[in-house]
Formats: structure tokens, C-alpha cells, sequence
């Protein structure tokens, strides 16, 4: 079986959560606390040397990293990563647009606001996050503005990637009103088979 090293408040474990849940995938969760710097300890370097959760051990001593990675891995021959080469290519498109663009800029701004109300501490950085984020956002948005999914009107991976973080982005100060299509793209991804919530902070 799967183990899963997870820190139950982090969109990138959700991530994971959310697909293995959907495929009827059974895996161990194993919770790593970030808060308390578990990642920085010896035994968990050797799985992830860039100490980071989420980390799927798929065998024994095979230890894959990088949420978006652990998409394509496990929704590999599913109906969550489209096999006609464009629409996967366009799948991919999104995952990095969602490392690079998004991802980031919106858990920053939510780590130091809600989890470890630091608000005041990092106040211009979570002023530069949010300013990259709501960008990020627009372009979901305008994407949204005659779709309901990101690629090929079916639910893929790259909904479950953006979704995690953007379906919580109010807990890093960000306004939603702006993003309508957004928030109705939101309520599809919730009404999906197998759906699975986030943890509350
Ligand atoms: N690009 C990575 C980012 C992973 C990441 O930033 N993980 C955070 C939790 S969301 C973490 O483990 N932080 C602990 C640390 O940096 O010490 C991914 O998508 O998996």
C-alpha cells in the first residue's frame, strides 16, 4: 500500500489527498508536522532531500516529491490526465502555471495570515505575493469566462492542482468578488465523485 507523508493544512498534501481518495486508491497517511520543522529531521531528507511534504512512497525506499508530479503519476491511464497529446500537453501547461504563477503566491500569504498569524511580520511580502496571485487569478479567470473546466470541458488533473489552493485563497487575504467564474468552477470541482474537503485551520 501506499504511504502518504501529509500535513493535513497544506494545499500540495491535498492535493494528493484529493486524487487518491477519487481514484479508490488506499494508501497510509503518515503526518508530518512542518510546524514543528519535522521536515528537517534526518529521516525525512533521505525521503525528500528538499524537505518538503507532500512525499508518496510508492514501494518500499521509493519515494516520489513534488505534488504535481505525484498527479501525473497517479492519474496515469485514468480519466484524470487525458490521453490525446494536446489535451495532455495542456494538462501539463496548468500544472506548471500552477507551480509557477499561483501556487506559491497564494499559501504564502495563507501560511503566515492564517496558520501561523503572522500577519504583520511579513506584511510586504504577503503585499508582493498577492500582487503575483490576483494576476494568476485574472488569467483563471478570463480562461473560465467560456469553460467550465480548464482542459477539454472535463475534470483533469490540472482542476485538482488549482483548485487546492484557490478554493481557500479568502484564508491569505485575497478578494474572491472579482473572480465569479472562479467560484463557479469551485462548485463543480466540489460536486465531483469521491470529493474530499480540505482541512479546516
Ligand atoms: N513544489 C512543492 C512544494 C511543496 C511545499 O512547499 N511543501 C510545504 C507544505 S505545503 C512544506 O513541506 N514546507 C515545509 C518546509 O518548507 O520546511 C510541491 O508542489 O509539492
Amino acid at each position: 500500500m501506499y504511504k502518504f507523508y501529509d500535513f493535513p493544512l497544506s494545499g500540495n498534501c491535498y492535493k494528493v489527498r484529493l486524487l487518491l481518495t477519487q481514484l479508490g486508491i488506499p494508501f497510509e497517511t503518515i503526518n508530518v508536522d512542518i510546524l514543528q520543522q519535522e521536515t528537517s529531521l534526518p529521516d525525512f531528507l533521505q525521503k525528500n532531500p528538499n524537505g518538503k511534504v507532500p512525499v508518496l512512497e510508492i514501494e518500499p525506499g521509493t519515494f516520489l516529491t513534488e505534488s504535481n508530479s505525484i498527479l501525473l503519476y497517479l492519474a496515469e491511464g485514468t480519466a484524470l490526465l487525458p490521453t490525446a497529446k494536446l489535451d495532455r500537453i495542456q494538462v501539463m501547461q496548468w500544472l506548471f502555471f500552477e507551480q509557477f504563477s499561483l501556487g506559491a503566491n497564494l499559501s504564502r500569504p495563507r501560511f503566515w495570515i492564517s496558520v501561523t498569524q503572522q500577519a504583520e511580520k511579513f506584511a510586504s511580502l504577503i503585499q508582493y505575493h498577492q500582487r503575483l496571485g490576483n494576476v494568476a487569478l485574472q488569467v483563471m479567470e478570463q480562461h473560465l469566462a467560456e469553460r467550465s473546466f480548464f482542459v477539454n470541458e472535463q475534470y483533469t488533473i490540472a482542476d485538482i492542482a488549482l483548485y487546492a489552493y484557490t478554493h481557500r485563497a479568502t484564508e491569505g487575504g485575497y478578494d474572491m468578488s472579482p473572480f465569479p467564474k472562479i467560484a463557479d468552477w469551485c462548485r463543480l470541482v466540489r460536486s465531483q465523485p469521491q470529493y474530499v474537503s480540505l482541512a479546516a485551520i
